[in-house]
């Protein structure tokens, strides 16, 4: 059992209201943590810390700062193992995909935006009397609100491009999941970074992260989190005029044309809808495929769906695990009730596994796939964000293209067809803000990443991320006296 505490000016410390928050296992139900309850109080704490550690942070070099991240992703990387134990206990997500997505990309989010400082350019515009250049200043203090579903990948993708642009942080990790955040702050206290400079603050979204997006001292939001959360996020920051970027839900399609390689790509279609138990916001949870091959790709897909194992998240054999709580299993649960009533049929999965004693609290369910809905139902449309996709026919490529774009979501889409050139030319017309054609998820951290419509708005990303991070200002100097 971790008592876990906020991180202040570089010490571990309770909420001052001294309340707790209850942090289980969703996989066995049992009590593994708890966080502190914080609130406006805490997050005053926290700013002041940020505010005086700011002037001296801000004015290292890039390069100074920069050799900060590449001390923390190496004693992160020491840890690795624990991150991707602690991560896969308190999310309910295979160890494997821990090790291999959370753990690794967390060190490597740190070592990429240390290293991409050294591309970074100073622009200058001449003029026939006078030079402008455009300088880069921290935004000041940065307020990152992540979520439950990929809890270091996504805290560490903003903390390293804000820390090394010169902000101070003050971080609100989602209240199911503080574990690895935790261990960041451990991290970060175990290397010496100077103190205020990185701060945690621990709690519930509506009162903890609503402080914060509130605090009129905090300058810039990145958040990651539902549609609905985003809403309430962008109309308190926006009348504040605060730098805002926001990473939010996806509805995206797997449009899989007449000439797919679709058996040998079979494991990755299925692992775009069905990783981390569909819970990452770029799964493809509507497949949309050409009639002409509507019947064999279904066979091949329903077996090989049907042999993904679930269970026990920390056994390295496991592809499925739990849902991140038997709340939203129940979320999850309502949208196949509701699939039913809109005329779906389930082929595989709706229930929840039988895995014995241990796992009987968890929060599983089986993945599933359902087909025969209209394509502009509910279920079609909407986020569920768990082990569930629908399964469409079209004819032409424009029905896709209608199909895929019908959704108030605008994230991801892949394309899987042999006609690289087509899928391109459909890439086109997709309102999303990434596709992927022949692959899935396949990361360059230097590329935009970002929605359109209900999934966000601004990317994060390479450079775009720096620039976020930062204020530009250009000072135009007359030469001409
Ligand atoms: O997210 P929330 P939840 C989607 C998915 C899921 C739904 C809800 O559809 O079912 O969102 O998930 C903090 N001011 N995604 O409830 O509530 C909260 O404490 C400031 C997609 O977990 O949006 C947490 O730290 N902060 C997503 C963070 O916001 C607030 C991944 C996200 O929580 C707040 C996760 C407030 N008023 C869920 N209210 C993706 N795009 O990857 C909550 N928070």
């Amino acid at each position: 059992m971790i008592h876990v505490q906020n991180y202040i000016n570089g010490t571990f410390r309770n909420s001052i209201n001294n309340n707790c928050i209850n942090n289980l296992n969703p996989a066995t139900g049992d009590l593994i943590a708890t966080i502190p309850k914080s609130d406006l109080n805490d997050i005053d704490l926290a700013v002041n810390a940020a505010k005086k550690a700011f002037p001296l942070w801000s004015n290292l070099t890039i390069n100074e700062r920069a050799n900060w991240l590449k001390k923390i992703a190496n004693e992160l990387e020491k840890r690795f193992d624990e991150v991707a134990k602690l991560e896969s206990k308190d999310t309910g997500k295979p160890i494997t995909l821990a090790k291999n997505v959370d753990a690794t990309r967390s060190v490597s989010n740190f070592r990429f935006f240390a290293n991409l400082i050294e591309e970074l350019e100073n622009p200058e515009f001449g003029m026939d009397d006078a030079m402008n250049t455009i300088i880069r200043k921290p935004a000041g203090i940065a307020g990152l609100i992540t979520p439950w579903n990929l809890p270091l990948y996504l805290l560490s993708w903003k903390v390293a491009p804000a820390l090394v642009m010169g902000n101070c942080v003050i971080a609100k990790p989602s209240e199911l999941t503080p574990l690895t955040a935790n261990l960041l702050a451990e991290v970060i206290s175990d290397i010496g970074l100077p103190k205020g400079v990185f701060n945690i603050i621990h709690g519930y979204g509506n009162e903890c992260g609503q402080s914060l997006v509130e605090h009129p001292d905090i300058n810039l939001i990145s958040f990651t989190g539902g549609t609905q959360t985003g809403k309430i996020v962008a109309k308190t920051a926006a009348p504040m005029f605060k730098k805002l970027s926001l990473e939010l839900g996806g509805k995206n399609a797997t449009i899989i044309l007449e000439d797919a390689d679709f058996i040998s790509n079979i494991d990755k279609i299925a692992r775009s809808a069905f990783l981390n138990q569909g819970q990452v916001c770029l799964c493809g949870s509507r497949i949309l495929v050409h009639e002409s091959i509507y019947t064999p790709f279904m066979e091949n897909f329903v077996k090989h769906v049907s042999s993904m194992r679930i269970g026990d998240p920390l056994d390295e054999n496991t592809a499925l695990g739990s849902l991140i709580s038997l709340e939203h299993r129940e979320k999850v649960e309502s949208y196949i009730e509701l699939a039913i009533e809109e005329g779906g049929k389930i082929l595989l999965g709706g229930k929840r596994p039988e895995l014995g004693e241990k796992f009987s609290r968890g929060a599983f369910l089986e993945p599933t796939i359902i087909e025969g809905l209209k394509f502009n139902s509910r279920t079609s449309t909407e986020e569920i964000f768990g082990p569930v996709v629908t399964i469409h026919r079209f004819k032409q490529v424009e029905d896709a293209i209608k199909i895929a774009n019908c959704t108030k979501y605008g994230l991801a889409a892949s394309i899987w067809t042999k006609d690289t050139e087509l899928g391109e030319s459909i890439a086109k017309r997709l309102d999303t803000g990434m596709v992927w054609i022949n692959c899935w998820l396949h990361r360059d951290l230097r590329v935009p990443f970002g929605g359109v419509k209900s999934s966000g708005v601004g990317r994060e990303g390479g450079f775009y991320s720096l620039e976020f991070f930062t204020e530009l200002q250009n000072i135009c100097t007359f030469y001409d006296l």
